[in-house]
């Protein structure tokens, strides 16, 4: 893989050349799979989109601590809730990651949030699902991390800068939750008849919802042509849930579970498993507020923003002080 540069060279034109030279110095820092980096120039819309993504990319990562976080206090050994303690501390540190790199482009992560709160921004629909058995974990650990991987590991080469800079982290500890959870899911299918039930359950729960992590189809994904073209995003919707599908069939029978797609089939003449159809209106139905599970996150969200507040005073006071610290020891 050649790693892409910064699109800031000694070529790049001054920010009071006219706008018809900065987009050209842009489309051609595209155009060689260079990187745009937050002090180049670059079209509204282009900052506009990553912001969008981005922002929906860290609100996801913060929300989605709070289906497993459930099962901390109940995890069913000291063992499972030290990694489960870690996994979920690693999405918090995710979504600061994502906030960083979107304030690179001028976006405020208080302002961000309040979007978030108030229903102006989205988060991934995956999050909208209960976890009613230990075997979510486990299942969300392997599917969930697993699609994130299969959407994430391009965006390491996603054209704005300190967003593919932050993925290549992210990247390697999603690949670490993803084990854990298989290894979770392997460990209960050598257990009792409950637990494979247990397990195949969840897998039934949340084969479909995870697919539609992914996006809508790509023809009815009205910023995959943009954002491919700005090479934000490497590959289309239905590109990365093919991939996910190809990568997972064979997990599924070396872990003993049935996925619950009856038109799962291997098609030799494309080289990969054609699969059925999720239900694209539950898509739009989570989308929209209307999930199993969409209320309760949001308040759980609210409420910790709420009681929250105390710390973000002291920080700010804090790093005042110091400021105020450093002055008067340059002033001396
Ligand atoms: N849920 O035109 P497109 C994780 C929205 S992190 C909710 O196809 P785009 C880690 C979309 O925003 C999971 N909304 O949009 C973890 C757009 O909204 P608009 C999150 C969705 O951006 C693991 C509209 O629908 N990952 O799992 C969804 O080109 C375990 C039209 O869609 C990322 O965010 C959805 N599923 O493609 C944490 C990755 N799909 O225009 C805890 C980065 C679409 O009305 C535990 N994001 N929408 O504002 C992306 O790759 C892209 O943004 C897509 C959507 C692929 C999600």
């Amino acid at each position: 893989m050649t790693s892409p540069q910064s699109g800031t060279s000694s070529s790049a034109p001054p920010a009071d050349r006219a706008e018809p030279e900065l987009q050209r110095h842009f489309d051609d820092t595209i155009a060689h799979n260079q990187r745009i980096e937050p002090r180049d120039w670059m079209p509204e819309g282009y900052r506009r989109t990553l912001i969008r993504q981005i922002a929906q990319h860290a609100h996801s990562e913060i929300i989605g601590m709070q289906p497993e976080g459930e099962w901390i206090t109940r995890a069913p050994s000291l063992r499972r809730k030290a990694i489960l303690f870690a996994k979920v501390q690693d999405e918090a540190g995710h979504g600061l990651y994502l906030y960083s790199a979107a304030e690179t482009l001028g976006a405020d992560r208080a302002d961000l949030t309040e979007r978030l709160i108030e229903g102006r921004q989205k988060y991934s629909s995956i999050f909208n699902y209960p976890t009613p058995t230990f075997a979510d974990v486990g299942v969300i650990g392997w599917f969930v991390d697993g699609a994130a991987i299969c959407n994430q590991v391009p965006l390491c080469r996603s054209s704005y800068g300190p967003y593919a800079r932050a993925m290549v982290r992210v990247c390697k500890e999603e690949s670490f939750h993803q084990r854990q959870g298989y290894e979770l899911l392997l460990t209960m299918m050598r257990g009792t008849d409950e637990q494979r039930a247990m397990v195949q359950d969840a897998v039934d729960r949340w084969w479909w919802p995870s697919l539609m992590m992914f996006g809508p189809p790509d023809d009815d994904s009205p910023n995959s042509a943009q954002s491919m073209a700005w090479k934000i995003k490497r590959h289309t919707n239905d590109e990365l849930r093919q991939r996910f599908v190809d990568m997972t069939v064979p997990q599924a029978e070396k872990l003993g579970v049935t996925l619950p797609d009856p038109e799962l089939r291997w098609n030799e003449e494309r080289g990969h498993h054609d699969f059925g159809t999720p239900d694209w209106s539950e898509l739009k139905r989570v989308i929209s507020g209307d999930g199993p599970c969409n209320a309760q996150r949001m308040e759980r969200r609210r409420t910790a923003h709420e009681e929250g507040a105390w710390v973000r005073e002291a920080a700010a006071a804090h790093a005042a002080k110091q400021d105020k610290r450093r002055e008067e020891g340059s002033a001396a």
